[in-house]
């Protein structure tokens, strides 16, 4: 049998996707830098020009489970980070959009095989959740690190996912039916997200 592990540093370069919900972006900016700084102290070319990090800024928390579902499915990248900052004190249904952010991040990963981190901060008050975000400490750099840990670990299971079943999808005679996922769209080219041409 064996031990499985993830590692921090990949012999190849990884590509990330990083959903930011701009709601709070007072928090959820600072939570970026902190995982830009992450990435890119473990060599990743964050740039978004360049060839291994893509951002997706949506409204808000609760839209980023949607779109990081929606990004996993193209089988581009190896992890998706998930930024958002939900603040007890601006909203009476703190509860409801904390709850389904969760589940809904959870699902996506699940769903589709990539690994997708919750970086979502909850907090009761804009100062406790600017305490993770760089006063303190910052739990973007936090983040980053979890997507290198599971990008590089899921490199084990490559071929098993539902991502890869896609992309073989898009590159066969496959029919969406055919895929494990009860309310699989055929996503295209030009599908919501904007690409860049890879490089591989
Ligand atoms: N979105 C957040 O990201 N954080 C919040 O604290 C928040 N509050 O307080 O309401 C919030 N609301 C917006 C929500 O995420 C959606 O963008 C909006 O409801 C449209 O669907």
């Amino acid at each position: 049998m064996a031990v499985f592990e993830g590692t921090f540093t990949s012999s190849t370069p990884l590509r990330f996707a990083i959903i930011i919900g701009r709601f709070n972006d007072l928090v959820t900016g600072k939570l970026l830098a902190g995982c830009q700084d992450c990435l890119k102290r473990h060599g990743v070319e964050t740039n978004p020009h360049g060839t291994q990090v893509d951002y997706i800024w949506v409204p808000g928390a609760f839209e980023v489970p949607l779109m990081a579902r929606q990004a996993a499915l193209t089988g581009r990248y190896d992890a998706v980070i998930c930024l958002g900052a939900v603040i007890r004190g601006q909203t009476p249904h703190f509860d409801y959009v904390a709850a389904e952010v969760a589940k809904g991040i959870a699902a996506a990963g699940v769903e589709t095989g990539v690994p997708v981190i919750f970086g979502v901060v909850t907090a009761d008050t804009m100062q406790q959740a600017l305490e993770r975000a760089g006063i303190k400490s910052n739990k973007g750099w936090d983040y980053a690190l979890n997507a290198l840990e599971m990008a590089s670990l899921m490199q084990h299971f490559k071929g098993n996912g539902l991502a890869s079943a896609y992309t073989s999808y898009e590159e066969s005679t496959v029919t969406p039916q055919s895929l494990p996922i009860a309310s699989n769209r055929a996503i295209t080219s030009e599908a919501t997200v904007e690409h860049k041409p890879l490089a591989d």
